[in-house]
């Protein structure tokens, strides 16, 4: 324990995790570590779980207000979903569990973009924080804390809570201290705000370490349980299309002279298209990548391993557990490739706006003129939430939207009339990428712009119905400059909901 708490007033606050979880009581909003599974607390989590449980079965309620970096995992939003334990959550969840309550009404959703969480924590919009629960690989001689696998709005929230719990993790690789590079100008307290100096995706200009106030850390508990570290699944023959489409864009663009070859720091989304588009560069002609984005996943790890990627910035790994044991195994080698940052400056637009970003997200559905929707399925039933898509969106060089053109076997289209939510206006959504190929919107107008969507991004099964609905908008729409049948326009949702398939009989 002396090596991973290296301060004596702070081994002094050890105590069981049930202890530390006896400290918080109903109605308390919790700010907790934890970003895409990685870096949260577990321990803590888990023995409230507990005794969530064991006041319900007194006949006491026990419920909290959680708000983290991004997603959590099992020992955290997963047992606090099943022991129905959270009122309020956000701002981003993947947890199946926890997705159930919250779409059952259970709990309470506000899921927000991961780069203003921050401020408004500090703002107020979320209330008090009562405590803060943050996961530590170590804590300095002066009573530094040594951030785990994220970094996420731990530092925030150390600052606003009333008291602090520190969890540190021995599971986690003591040598990840060093790695990340915590901003100490004021980045998201209340106005003025200071310039974030970064100019290139390499910079340091921090600390490596998160400040508490001594005075207000009730307890520290010791754990042992792992990240969250989900299996990716190998890019299939559509993952890989829409990275090939993708990969001929970026040469056409570099051709043109509109791109650098190396490109420009590269954000990317989670998931399996995400990962192929990694996997992609790692085998096309561009060098020197740099990596300016929320997460690391093992796409990225790879193309720091060989060279092709120089530096990754991000706020929290993403990995396989196959990737989690490299890393843990060659810390020293990616400490000098990786830096994790607070979410509120990795996800800056400042900074994603100067640096220049490529933006590369996925999406449940897009309309023809390029309105995405990222999180509701239906418009209505959540998925996971917002993230970073919105605020890497809006600020970068170039905005782009990645999905197969159908979901459910095809019972979905994922080019519809109208989108049944907007996360991303049309003005944040430059080009569309499916199997079917792109759609290079830049500029144009919405009738240009679904045309190109319309033929080069649908499914032909729904290509014809996608053509004539736009066809009939153009002869009886109320306006004609974003033509709209607005008693049809959400018809194909209304039926998958009444038929299972958006396909008529
Ligand atoms: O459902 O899991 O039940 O099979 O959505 O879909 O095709 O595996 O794609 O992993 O890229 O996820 C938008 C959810 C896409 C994700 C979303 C169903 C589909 C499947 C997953 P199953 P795929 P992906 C970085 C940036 C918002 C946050 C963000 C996301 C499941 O990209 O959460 O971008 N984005 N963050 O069947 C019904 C449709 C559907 C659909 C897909 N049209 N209708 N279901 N699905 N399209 C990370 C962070 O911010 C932290």
């Amino acid at each position: 324990m002396n090596d991973r708490i290296r301060s004596e007033a702070f081994r002094s606050k050890v105590k069981p995790a049930e202890a530390a979880a006896a400290l918080i009581s109903n109605g308390d909003t919790l700010g907790t570590s934890g970003f895409t599974g990685a870096g949260y607390p577990k321990s803590v989590p888990m023995a409230l779980a507990d005794r969530v449980t064991a006041e319900r079965e007194a006949g006491r309620e026990l419920k909290v207000r959680l708000v983290t970096g991004a997603s959590t995992g099992p020992q955290c939003d997963g047992v606090l979903a099943k022991a129905h334990g959270v009122s309020y959550r956000s701002p981003f969840n993947t947890d199946a569990g926890m997705r159930n309550n919250i779409n059952s009404g259970e709990t309470e959703y506000f899921d927000n973009h991961l780069g203003v969480v921050a401020p408004r924590a500090v703002q107020g919009d979320y209330g008090d924080f009562d405590f803060a629960v943050v996961e530590a690989v170590a804590i300095t001689e002066d009573g530094g804390i040594v951030p785990s696998s994220s970094v996420g709005n731990s530092q925030t929230f150390l600052d606003v809570a009333k008291k602090v719990i520190i969890e540190v993790n021995t599971w986690q690789s003591p040598e990840l201290e060093g790695m990340h590079d915590i901003f100490r100008g004021n980045v998201s307290g209340l106005p003025s705000r200071d310039i974030i100096p970064i100019t290139a995706a390499d910079q340091r200009i921090g600390e490596t370490w998160l400040k508490v106030d001594p005075s207000k850390v009730a307890a520290v508990v010791m754990s042992e349980e792992s990240d969250r570290n989900a299996p990716f699944a190998a890019p299939d023959q559509n993952a890989k299309a829409i990275a090939g489409y993708l990969l001929d864009f970026f040469e056409h663009e570099v051709k043109k002279g509109r791109m650098p070859k190396s490109l420009l720091p590269l954000q990317s989304g989670v998931g399996n298209v995400a990962n192929a588009v990694l996997e992609g560069l790692n085998e096309g002609p561009f060098e020197n990548l740099m990596g300016y984005s929320e997460v690391i996943q093992d796409g990225m790890l790879k193309m720091l391993e060989n060279g092709r990627m120089k530096i990754a910035s991000a706020t929290s790994f993403s990995l396989s557990p196959e990737a989690a044991k490299e890393i843990n195994d060659r810390m020293s080698f990616f400490r000098q490739k990786i830096i994790l940052r607070q979410q509120d400056v990795s996800n800056n637009p400042e900074v994603i706006r100067r640096l220049g970003c490529i933006a590369m997200n996925g999406m449940i559905e897009a309309d023809i003129y390029g309105n995405v929707n990222s999180t509701r399925v239906m418009g209505t039933r959540m998925m996971n939430g917002i993230g970073g898509s919105g605020d890497f969106a809006r600020n970068s060089f170039l905005s782009i939207f990645l999905s197969t053109s159908t979901a459910k076997d095809g019972k979905i289209s994922a080019i519809v009339p109208f989108a049944a939510h907007i996360d991303h206006i049309m003005q944040d959504s430059q080009i569309i990428v499916t199997e079917q190929g792109i759609a290079d919107m830049r500029g144009l107008g919405p009738v240009q712009r679904a045309e190109q969507v319309i033929r080069n991004c649908s499914h032909p099964t729904y290509r014809p119905l996608l053509e004539d609905y736009l066809a009939r908008a153009k002869k009886s729409s109320y306006g004609l400059h974003t033509p709209h049948l607005l008693n049809e326009a959400l018809s194909w949702h209304q039926r998958f909901v009444e038929t299972g398939t958006m396909l008529p009989s």
